[in-house]
């Protein structure tokens, strides 16, 4: 089951109702009758902390490193930090295999760091959310330890042991980043299951005494100061105790993935630890569909407040996964969004991301890094910034960076890309061909250092040899030059966050597809009590020329923010939009 597709959904016509005319009385005008809430209105910036900035000069991005950029942090207007693991961890898996959920990795900083950063980002009228990895634990973990070691005391069945000889697994699942996902462990005798790497065994939460653990550790965690978890592979905990095969064998996705306590323990969790506190909770759900997704956000429920689904970034998955991507459509990608924004309005809520550190930059997936990289970026962004739900970027997202696309075998660093470099090469793959794959999928590309500036050998990010090589284009790319520039894709950032905080409609509205009037461009409405955005997207390379019925209404509204173009300068009205033009006009209602 390495990274195949996952079918959520079936495929929906592009659903087109016409805005309707009249605007419904609401009680909250500003909120189009949606409860408010701080997570629903803040940009969430996410960071990978090992990539973001050295203080110590060991290489390695630290605590101390992200506290020195809050200022910069903080002009771009995002409202939420979202942390990747920094726990005790050995670092199989970039820190998603925690051996202590108390303690800080010392490469990264100390607790003493983790609290002022917590204070100084609270100071700045902004909250931090922190990684919750609680689908599995490191093979470290003394959890793991004990429970290897004592097959009859209190944490014994904490993991999936099962009986068995060395030569017969329980069953032949096949683990996310290759492999079967049951190893024999010597020490206890038995087979435990891991649905990622060896190292990282699945926590049985069949058992209560360790889901109060794990309470308890959220719980402490929240009164430190956090303000919520991004909770990794959530709806992977509950899996049917029976294990079955699946169809091929290998697939054991069908008896884990949204297994069949998962409502049943989210809900527990939100009475145990999350009721009463003022809290954002996303989960990420890999195989969710959109009602799948209601469940698991509907307020009444009580379970979480979003989700990451995934349908968007598996656009390009071919039936074998991947390493082997297939062309994907504009009409393909509006309508996921569109499916997504639709099923969830009124029952649930949404969260908006292009990127993140598991994935290729959003950019070099849907934008064009090499003849329109600017204006394909700023395009992108407004696609995140003007949809209904909370927006997630990537750090260096807000500078328009593309992959770094190593070029050579060695710079990769991700376990799952130095398992498929293994296997392709037994497979008989040529090194140019594994080198296209990693530099299109590799999930690397999110997690180069950060371009702060364009001089010395790292763009500012160390000022020993990073852990990973530096962005290619980091003498071109970077912070420093973006941030005096008007033009740039990080003032054009700034602006849409600005335009976010001035708009309700863009926070709370109603979206409504519309119609394109060309299959390259996405168009939508987002329309509150009071006002109606109406925001057109060039996806596309390509000079569109849209029908009169399309912009003929134009007249009647302003236009508040158009790409490519000069702030506070807009082109005349034109039918013509160019490759990757965005704008956003405004009706008062
Ligand atoms: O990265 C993937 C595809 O290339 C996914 O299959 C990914 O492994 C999956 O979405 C789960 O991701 C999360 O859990 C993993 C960890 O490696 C990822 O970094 C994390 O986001 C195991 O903890």
């Amino acid at each position: 089951m390495t990274c195949k597709r996952l079918h959520s959904d079936q495929t929906a016509p592009f659903p087109q109702p016409a805005p309707s005319q009249s605007s419904a009385p609401s009680a909250l005008p500003r909120t189009a009758g949606e409860t408010p809430a701080w997570w629903k209105e803040g940009t969430v910036y996410q960071i990978y902390p090992k990539s973001f900035y050295d203080s110590s000069g060991n290489g390695k991005g630290d605590l101390p490193g992200i506290l020195l950029k809050l200022d910069y942090i903080q002009s771009l207007g995002v409202d939420i930090l979202w942390l990747n693991p920094v726990y005790q961890s050995p670092w199989r898996d970039n820190g998603y295999d925690i051996s202590s959920y108390r303690q800080i990795l010392p490469e990264l900083g100390t607790m003493e760091d983790m609290t002022a950063l917590i204070r100084g980002v609270h100071a700045r009228g902004m909250r931090i959310i922190m990684d919750l990895v609680v689908n599995h634990t490191s093979d470290q973990h003394p959890w793991f330890q004990e429970s290897r070691r004592n097959p009859q005391g209190r944490k014994a069945d904490y993991y999936w042991w099962r009986p068995g000889t060395p030569d017969s697994p329980p069953n032949r699942w096949q683990s996310f980043f290759g492999g079967p996902a049951w190893s024999w462990d010597e020490t206890r005798k038995a087979w435990y299951l891991h649905l990622f790497s060896p190292h990282q065994p699945d926590l049985n939460w069949e058992n209560p005494a360790l889901r109060r653990e794990i309470y308890a550790m959220m719980d402490w965690w929240l009164d430190k100061g956090i303000d919520g978890f991004r909770m990794d592979v959530i709806n992977f905990i509950s899996k049917n105790p029976d294990l079955p095969e699946g169809t091929p064998p290998e697939d054991g996705r069908p008896f884990f993935i949204n297994g069949p306590r998962i409502h049943e323990f989210l809900q527990e969790m939100h009475r145990e630890v999350l009721d009463g506190r003022d809290t954002l909770t996303v989960g990420e759900c890999s195989g969710a569909s959109t009602a799948d997704a209601v469940l698991y956000t509907d307020p009444a429920r009580r379970e979480l407040n979003q989700i990451f689904g995934m349908d968007l970034m598996e656009i390009d998955y071919s039936p074998q996964g991947k390493w082997i991507p297939r062309p994907w459509s504009y009409r393909e990608m509006k309508e996921i969004l569109s499916r997504w924004q639709l099923t969830l309005e009124g029952r649930g809520w949404n969260t908006l991301f292009l990127s993140n550190h598991d994935q290729p930059r959003g950019l070099s997936r849907f934008g064009d890094p090499q003849n329109h990289r600017e204006d394909s970026a700023k395009m992108l962004a407004a696609l995140l910034l003007t949809l209904k739900g909370t927006p997630y970027i990537l750090q260096g997202e807000e500078l328009g960076l593309p992959n770094p696309a190593y070029p050579q075998l060695h710079h990769y660093r991700d376990i799952e890309s130095l398992n498929f470099i293994s296997q392709a090469q037994k497979d008989g793959w040529k090194e140019s061909e594994i080198l296209k794959a990693l530099q299109e999928q590799s999930r690397d590309n999110g997690r180069s250092p950060m371009p702060w500036h364009g001089s010395g050998d790292t763009g500012g990010f160390s000022r020993g040899t990073p852990w990973i090589n530096p962005h290619p284009l980091y003498q071109t790319i970077n912070a420093e030059n973006q941030d005096n520039n008007p033009a740039s894709p990080l003032a054009w950032f700034r602006r849409l966050t600005a335009l976010r905080k001035k708009e309700p409609a863009l926070i709370y509205g109603q979206f409504y597809p519309a119609e394109p009037g060309d299959h390259r461009i996405f168009r939508f409405f987002r329309r509150s009590p009071d006002s109606q955005l109406e925001i057109i997207l060039n996806l596309s390379p390509e000079h569109v020329s849209l029908p009169p019925r399309i912009t003929e209404a134009w007249a009647q509204t302003a236009l508040i923010i158009q790409s490519p173009g000069q702030p506070n300068q807009t082109e005349p009205i034109t039918t013509v939009f160019r490759p990757y033009e965005v704008r956003i006009y405004k009706k008062n209602l």
